[in-house]
């Protein structure tokens, strides 16, 4: 009679993930590294990440049944969909949210783990399904079970189908054995740390979220300092800058089958973030990762980039951030107009009824005023 490792194994591939089983017990030292992580402050606002760090690298003290991991891997490194035609389409946005699914697996991938929970109970296995929003460090576990080795990037890469792949755990009762280490072949390579626009990467697999675009653009909350626009560049979502210069995606090309990249949701509109009702955005980007970050953070998002085009041509969209029912968007509009040059817009706002956009008009209105100043007295004007 077949085991019931290999009937779940067999189960979760014919549904097209990759599959690695590994034991619950992580070694102390992968703990350790996430501790001194958290120690030097580099979750930025994540703090949820600080919290039952004990929970999340020793499950098995609350959970006594559970013996394994099975870590399974869905691979997106599809090709880009196209863009659609009309609209504003600059802003760029990481490949894992090009398709519908509201929070990495959420939609997509948790009815296959609800029938793999199924299957289990049916063969006398007691389970729990992680997914992404639960502690556990996932890529962790997928380094521990030998399904890829996690490389400077900070990401699980396996040489065969790169490092775009999105992660999903069950945790078992089934004793199974350590499998041997997968080779970390990084090599003297540092092209990620090179690449990485902004120098959040530190060179030993970890980053420092606080210099991370991904970071700004799809977890912080609330204002983003006009200090960090620069690094922020063309993203609107996510970041995928030390993902495309690895060498170990240049062949990647495995999809799974239930991926369905889509074009709107690769390149859109961003006009949509600043002028769509929120029911009229929630039923557009319905079930995507935009939807569940929010109709205002997307604006906010599509006001840093378009300012960071500097083509004053988005000047009369970037207006319509002014008049947005949502402090947020109304404060990050503030300076988008002063990076685009249309101060007398600005100073409009400065009886704005919200005291936070009034004291970031203030702050831009003496950005722009020392802009002005040091522009007049460059060398090149007075040689004029
Ligand atoms: C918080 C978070 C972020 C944060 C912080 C990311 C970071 N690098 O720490 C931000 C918002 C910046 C982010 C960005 C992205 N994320 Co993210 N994120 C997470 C989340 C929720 C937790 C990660 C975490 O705890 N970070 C803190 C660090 C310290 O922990 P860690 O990443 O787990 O790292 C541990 C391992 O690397 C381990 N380790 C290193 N070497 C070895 C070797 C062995 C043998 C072992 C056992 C362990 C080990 O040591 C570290 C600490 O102990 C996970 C989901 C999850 N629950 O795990 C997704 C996750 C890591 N993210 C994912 C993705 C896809 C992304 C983005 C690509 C999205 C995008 N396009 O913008 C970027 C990539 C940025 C990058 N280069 O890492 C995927 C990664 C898949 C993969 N192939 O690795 C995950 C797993 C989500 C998923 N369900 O698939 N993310
Ligand atoms: S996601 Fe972007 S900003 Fe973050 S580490 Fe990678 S390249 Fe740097
Ligand atoms: S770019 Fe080079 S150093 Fe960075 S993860 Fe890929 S192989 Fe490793």
């Amino acid at each position: 009679m077949t085991d019931p490792r290999t009937i779940l194994q067999r189960e979760a591939e014919a549904r097209g993930f990759l599959v690695a089983w590994a034991p619950i017990q992580l070694p102390r030292e992968v703990q350790a590294r996430y501790e001194r992580w958290i120690a030097a402050g580099y979750e930025a606002a994540m703090g949820e990440l600080a919290r039952a760090v004990e929970v999340r690298f020793n499950p098995w003290e609350r959970l006594a049944w559970a013996k394994s991991v099975m870590v399974l891997a869905a691979p997106h490194a599809y090709p880009d969909p196209g863009v659609p035609p009309g609209g504003v389409r600059v802003g760029r946005v990481g490949r894992v949210f090009w398709v519908r699914e509201y929070d990495f697996i959420r939609r997509l991938i948790e009815p296959h783990l609800e029938d793999l929970k199924r299957l289990c109970t049916k063969l006398g296995v007691r389970c729990l399904d992680y997914i992404h929003q639960g502690p556990l460090s996932l890529r962790s576990y997928a380094a521990w079970a030998g399904l890829g080795w996690v490389g400077r990037n900070g990401m699980l890469i396996r040489a065969s189908v790169g490092s775009y792949l999105t992660l999903a755990l069950l945790l078992t009762s089934l004793e199974v054995e350590q499998p041997p280490p997968y080779q970390n072949h990084c090599g003297a390579c540092r092209l990620c740390v090179r690449h990485c626009p902004t120098g959040a990467l530190l060179g030993d697999g970890l980053l420092d979220a606080n210099r991370c675009t991904s970071y700004w653009t799809t977890k912080h909350p609330d204002f983003i300092p006009p200090e960090v626009w620069d690094r922020v560049g063309l993203w609107v979502f996510g970041c995928d800058e030390c993902q495309t210069v690895c060498p170990w995606n240049a062949d990647a090309h495995d999809v799974w089958a239930e991926y369905a990249p889509e074009p709107e949701l690769a390149h859109p509109n961003l006009e949509d973030f600043l002028t769509l009702s929120t029911p009229a955005f929630q039923a557009k980007y319905k079930g995507s990762a935009f939807e569940r970050f929010g109709r205002v953070r997307m604006a906010r998002n599509a006001l840093i980039v378009l300012a960071n085009t500097r083509d004053p041509a988005y000047i009369p969209l970037v207006r319509c951030g002014t008049e947005d029912r949502s402090a947020l968007v109304r404060a990050t509009a503030v300076w988008a107009l002063t990076r685009l040059g249309d101060i007398r817009h600005v100073e409009r706002l400065r009886q704005d009824p919200d005291p936070r956009v009034r004291r970031e008009v203030q702050r831009a209105l003496e950005e722009g005023e020392r802009a002005f100043v040091s522009v007049s007295t460059s060398p090149k004007r007075e040689a004029k």
